[in-house]
């Protein structure tokens, strides 16, 4: 990495957050000169520092400062990670917020000397991560959702920029390091014993074996090259149910810090994989078998509803605007296929690196009896490897559900 940071750069703390965010006109709109202000640090993700700034005197006035450190927060100075991953994010913020300003919450500044965006503070809604671990249901999620990937990636894609913009905006996004921490993280380590990853010894028969499975290890050979060579759209890079904030009435999507072009799938494939992992979950999570059933229902049919969503809105967004001599209905039926195929396979080593590897998921890493643990992640690392391995049978999303519920956990082992 060879990174020149602005000398004006220095992280920031709540005491001096409160004259930093007097000092940029960009947020008069929120704030009235001289008031006070409440700064609280509430960053609890794995890379940066997250700040809310109130009106003491009417907290409904607020915003939310992300500011980039230079080096890993979840590890320390020892990984070090270039601060110009704030500008990605500001502009893949902006950028989505052009295209679907219902799901994006809204940039006020970005300052390119602190690597840090100002955006809305979505205070009404909960990351959906936690929500969907308590069992709630959020009825327009699909609806929202299948509009959002809808519109991000096809608008973004060949399909319906110029030649020009499309190379331009790769360039514009192009992201290596944090593109490396998904290739070594989601496609390389969980296969290969390393300290990093961070699996609970209950689980290590079935991910040794896993590891031993080279058959498996060719399927996500290729998922790391569809990744690593398919610049098919601007993607978000990092869509899992924690960059979701949520309610019962509204949708929004935010940490695109990731992005850069690569294939549409792993978009789709973060949002599915994680309703995935969350129904895994419900094993243990939900003892009453009727109220699990329930629920699973509501995330399986969430599954669907999202792609024929994503279907419906890339038909009206993306094919009625194309020239059907060059892109026949055969094509575009391929395409939708393809896309479908690689959400599975894609989606499929997201939730693999999320019981192995070293970032998990609380919906699995928060169970804490060991073998409740081992159960959901065995169920887990099931339902992928079925997706990844049968992709190519998937025709339809229904495909993928069948397949996907057919699988049972393996631990505890018998003998
Ligand atoms: C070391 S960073 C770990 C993970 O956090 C982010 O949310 C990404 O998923 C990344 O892989
Ligand atoms: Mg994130």
């Amino acid at each position: 990495m060879n990174e020149d940071i602005s000398p004006n750069y220095r992280p920031l703390d709540p005491s001096t957050i409160v004259e930093y965010v007097r000092s940029r006109p960009e947020l008069n709109e929120v704030f009235r000169p001289g008031e006070d202000l409440t700064a609280e640090e509430v960053g609890d993700g794995n890379l940066n520092l997250v700040f809310k700034i109130w009106a003491t005197d009417e907290p409904e006035r607020t915003v939310v400062i992300k500011q980039a450190l230079p080096y890993l927060r979840l590890v320390g100075g020892d990984w070090p990670l270039p601060v110009d991953r704030a500008r990605i994010e500001a502009e893949a913020l902006q950028l989505e917020y052009r295209l679907v300003p219902r799901h994006t919450p809204r940039v006020y500044l970005y300052d390119p000397d602190m690597y840090l965006f100002a955006m809305r503070n979505l205070n009404h809604h909960v990351i959906m991560r936690k929500g969907l671990i308590q069992g709630i249901e959020y009825p327009h999620f699909a609806e929202h959702i299948g509009l959002f990937l809808a519109k991000t990636l096809g608008e973004t894609s060949d399909l319906v920029l110029d030649y020009r913009t499309k190379k331009e905006m790769v360039a514009q996004f192009i992201n290596p390091e944090l593109c490396k921490i998904t290739e070594d993280l989601i496609f390389t380590e969980p296969y290969r014993p390393t300290e990093r990853n961070l699996f609970h010894k209950e689980l290590e028969p079935q991910v040794l074996a896993l590891q031993a499975d080279e058959a498996l290890r060719v399927e996500v050979a290729k998922m790391k090259e569809k990744f690593m060579t398919h610049a098919q759209a601007l993607i978000h890079g990092d869509l899992h149910t924690g960059s979701i904030m949520i309610n019962q009435t509204e949708t929004y999507v935010i940490d695109p810090e990731f992005a850069f072009y690569g294939p549409m799938g792993f978009d789709v494939g973060a949002v599915i994989g994680n309703l995935f992992l969350n129904y895994a979950s419900h094993e243990v999570r939900m003892p009453d078998p009727d109220q699990r059933a329930d629920f699973r229902r509501y995330l399986v049919n969430t599954v669907i509803d999202v792609w024929h969503v994503f279907v419906r809105e890339f038909q009206r967004h993306v094919w009625d605007h194309v020239d059907p001599v060059n892109m026949p209905k055969g094509y575009q039926d391929d395409y939708m296929l393809r896309v479908l195929q690689d959400t599975a396979g894609l989606g499929a080593c997201k939730m693999m690196r999320r019981v192995i590897g070293l970032a998990g998921v609380e919906d699995i890493r928060g169970i804490e009896d060991p073998d409740e643990k081992a159960i959901a992640g065995s169920l887990a690392l099931n339902i992928a490897q079925a997706l990844l391995m049968n992709r190519a049978q998937i025709t339809t999303i229904e495909d993928l559900v069948e397949m996907a519920t057919a699988c049972k956990p393996t631990y505890p082992w018998k003998g």
